[in-house]
């Protein structure tokens, strides 16, 4: 924190400047922004949208924390509507064990969801806590006007400012934080997303939900423990630690997984906040009937995996037809499976047969051969982990080596994935023999086996884990889903090295 005075003055010279190229650059072009054009002119009445008139009382919007999101605008009138939102900067968890200090529109990331509909007047209420550090405002991409809001937005801790803008464009727009250091606003997850429905609303769906990609960069590599500080110098490098949907590892997984019914339309509404990283969004088990790109109002169809910018968005739709666990990833895919780009829409309902058949014949398919592999060394820079004190301590940290290691192949409840990877819940081969789980873990392991009763001949790597981290992952297991409760010590792990 101690950096954040001289960083105030900064913060403050550059929205100056900020303020002054803003005016520059805009000025008066678009004059009232009236001028007509196809995209801003109503399907059903040919008119201006800057010409649609509001009616009635004002109306206060409906804000929503992800993944949801408000009802939708459907038939209703253009009218004034009031949106409401407060910055707040509070501590948060980025995964297990590591707090990182989150600024945030409404007290989430991404912030609040905000749902308009062309012709809209809204009149927006930005209140900044007074006990937050910092100015802040916002820049709504929704905005047709200098800066999007930004400058008619920036207030100190402690204030509040009102600025009015109309919808003139239908489409899924970013918001964000436009106080310099910019990238660090964003960086710390101030960004999220305003709907401008089209006259008429949108097409009714069955399901929609709001996910928001952000990178995220921090003093200690991905997982280190302990409150993590902003990382200036891996920012500006792009090199992130952390990569999510909706602000932390896990927010689409486990119980907060999104849930579909098979036979059901589902709708995303899809950012990316960046501040660096540009989305490769897609979802394993899945097929896209229709993307609207980048946002906008034209669609395209039958899409495996859409681009998202940094600073945009994209709207997806489809239907599930069988049950199971669709996976949300971004392709660049170490960033799914190794900085925590993965969320999961958990689908239930009758199997289908016809359009998938499960499994048909079992074989392996081993194109690197069949050594077991070793993961690579992670070097720590020679800081030492902090060591549990206590079994609780033991478990909760165990618990965090799952998330990051043991998680993508054995799934969140350690229930394993059928012919592919064996379950650790309820798991006879685990709780018959201490050692031969601290063996798989240390050495990998490969060759049939049975667990439950079910033959598995895959191959798990060995993973690159300190004698600690082994302990507790196992003891973490162990204690959960119908496991024997047995608790691991280092030193038995350093025996069976
Ligand atoms: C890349 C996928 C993968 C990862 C990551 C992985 N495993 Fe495994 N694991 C497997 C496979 C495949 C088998 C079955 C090997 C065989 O058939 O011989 C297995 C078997 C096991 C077994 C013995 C069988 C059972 O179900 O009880 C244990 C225990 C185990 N893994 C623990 C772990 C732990 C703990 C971690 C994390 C530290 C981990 N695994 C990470 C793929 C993986
Ligand atoms: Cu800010």
């Amino acid at each position: 924190m101690k950096n954040q005075v001289g960083l105030y003055f900064v913060v403050v010279l550059f929205t100056a400047s900020l303020v002054l190229l803003g005016v520059n650059a805009c000025e008066r072009e678009g004059g009232d922004g009236t001028t007509q054009s196809s995209q801003r002119v109503t399907k059903k009445s040919g008119k201006s949208t800057a010409d649609i008139k509001v009616s009635g009382d004002p109306i206060m919007a409906e804000l929503t924390a992800p993944p949801y999101v408000p009802k939708p605008v459907g038939n209703r009138e253009a009218k004034k509507l009031k949106v409401e939102m407060e910055i707040i900067e509070e501590v948060g968890e980025m995964i297990d064990g590591v707090e990182y200090v989150y600024w945030t529109f409404g007290g989430t990331v991404p912030g609040s969801f905000i749902r308009t509909r062309v012709g809209d007047e809204i009149e927006f209420t930005l209140q900044n806590h007074p006990d937050n550090k910092l100015p802040h405002n916002i820049d709504l991409h929704a905005v047709t006007g200098p800066g999007g809001g930004a400058e008619s937005s920036f207030i100190a801790p402690g204030r509040e400012a009102v600025f009015s803008f109309k919808t003139l464009h239908p489409g899924l727009y970013v918001y964000h934080c436009a106080t310099a250091p910019v990238g660090m606003h964003i960086a710390n997850g101030m960004y999220g997303l305003i709907l401008v429905e089209p006259e008429g609303g949108l097409a009714p769906v069955d399901k929609e939900y709001y996910v928001m990609q952000g990178d995220f960069y921090t003093e200690g590599e991905y997982g280190e423990r302990g409150m993590q500080a902003f990382s200036m110098s891996k920012a500006i490098k792009e090199m992130a630690d952390y990569v999510v949907f909706n602000g932390k590892v896990g927010a689409l997984l486990g119980d907060d997984a999104l849930t579909a019914k098979v036979g059901e339309t589902v709708r995303l509404f899809l950012g990316n906040g960046g501040p660096n990283l540009v989305s490769s969004f897609h979802i394993i088990g899945e097929i896209f009937d229709r993307v609207y790109v980048e946002g906008g109002t034209s669609f395209i169809e039958n899409i495996q995996t859409t681009l998202i910018p940094a600073g945009g968005a994209a709207m997806i739709e489809f239907k599930v037809d069988v049950p199971g666990s669709l996976i949300l990833v971004d392709h660049s895919i170490f960033r799914a499976f190794n900085k925590g780009a993965l969320g999961m829409i958990n689908v239930e309902g009758e199997e289908n047969e016809k359009i998938f058949s499960g499994q048909i014949r079992e074989g392996i398919y081993l194109p690197e051969g069949g050594a077991v592999q070793e993961m690579p060394k992670r070097d720590r820079g020679g800081a030492s982990e902090v060591s549990a004190k206590n079994l609780e301590e033991k478990i909760k940290f165990g618990k965090s080596v799952y998330m990051r290691t043991c998680f993508a192949c054995h799934q969140a409840e350690g229930q394993g994935i059928p012919n592919a990877f064996p379950p650790l819940a309820a798991s006879d081969y685990m709780n018959g023999d201490v050692s031969k789980s601290i063996d798989a873990v240390i050495h990998g392991l490969e060759g049939e086996i049975t667990v439950n009763g079910v033959k598995y001949d895959g191959i798990m790597p060995s993973q690159n884990l300190a004698d600690e981290e082994v302990a507790n992952v196992l003891t973490y297991i162990y204690s959960q889903w119908d496991n024997d409760g047995s608790v691991v010590s280092p030193e038995m792990v350093k025996k069976r090295r």
